[in-house]
């Protein structure tokens, strides 16, 4: 059966309600939300930066939310609540999804979160600094015994975190030789050469 740990009014709330609306068996683990639990490495096995949801089916356990909506769908489905691949309204589903959580809901967070401090602009600079070293430790992790994110073989999921981890690269210096030899990797690609040399 499907495990996911929640905690009330987070990102939780997406694979859970999912579930409910396709009547699946699914276990609901309420979660402590402290910084300690979630930096403990029990928390860290399943979710490698520290972020609530995790779901555990079985062997697998996984972490973002939109993956989860993603997986649970793939996997249970059944063709239901997402349009069929390779149509217009399936492009349209996959821009609103990612719009919900990449675009909308960031600065949502960041703007409750600011709201309720009190600290000085270097603080939270450090703060969301902090953040981006513990996504950039997972992927640094993650790439321990392997070239790419899923093994030997490149996907597009290295399209989308190679220019995230590009973007980071003020942050690498010499903290992250993975990712570092990940960047120099994806760079050394005929495609990403081919990219670089675009010219207005
Ligand atoms: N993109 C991730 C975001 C995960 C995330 O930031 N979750 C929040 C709760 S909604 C969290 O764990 N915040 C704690 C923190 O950033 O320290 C997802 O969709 O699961």
């Amino acid at each position: 059966m499907l495990t996911i740990y929640h905690v009330p009014r987070t990102r939780s709330v997406r694979p859970i309600w999912l579930c409910y609306e396709l009547d699946l068996p699914v276990s609901v683990e309420f979660m402590d939300f402290s910084p300690e639990f979630r930096n403990s490495s029990q928390w860290r096995a399943i979710s490698p930066a520290g972020k609530v949801p995790a779901l555990v089916d079985g062997d697998l356990s996984m972490f973002e939310s939109g993956a989860m909506v993603d997986y649970i769908l793939e996997r249970y489905g059944n063709g239901r609540l997402q349009p069929a691949p390779g149509t217009n309204e399936s492009a349209a589903y996959r821009q609103w999804c990612w719009f919900a959580e990449a675009t909308l809901v960031r600065p949502l967070g960041l703007v409750r979160l600011l709201r309720a401090r009190d600290e000085s602009i270097d603080t939270l600079i450090d703060e969301a600094e902090a953040k981006c070293r513990e996504s950039l430790a997972a992927v640094e992790s993650v790439l321990t015994d392997r070239p790419y994110l899923l093994g030997e073989d490149f996907s597009a999921a290295d399209i989308m975190m190679g220019y995230s981890v590009a973007m980071a690269q003020p942050l690498l210096a010499d903290r992250y030789p993975n990712l570092a030899a990940y960047v120099r990797r994806l760079m050394a690609r005929e495609a990403y050469q081919r990219l670089a040399s675009l010219t207005p």
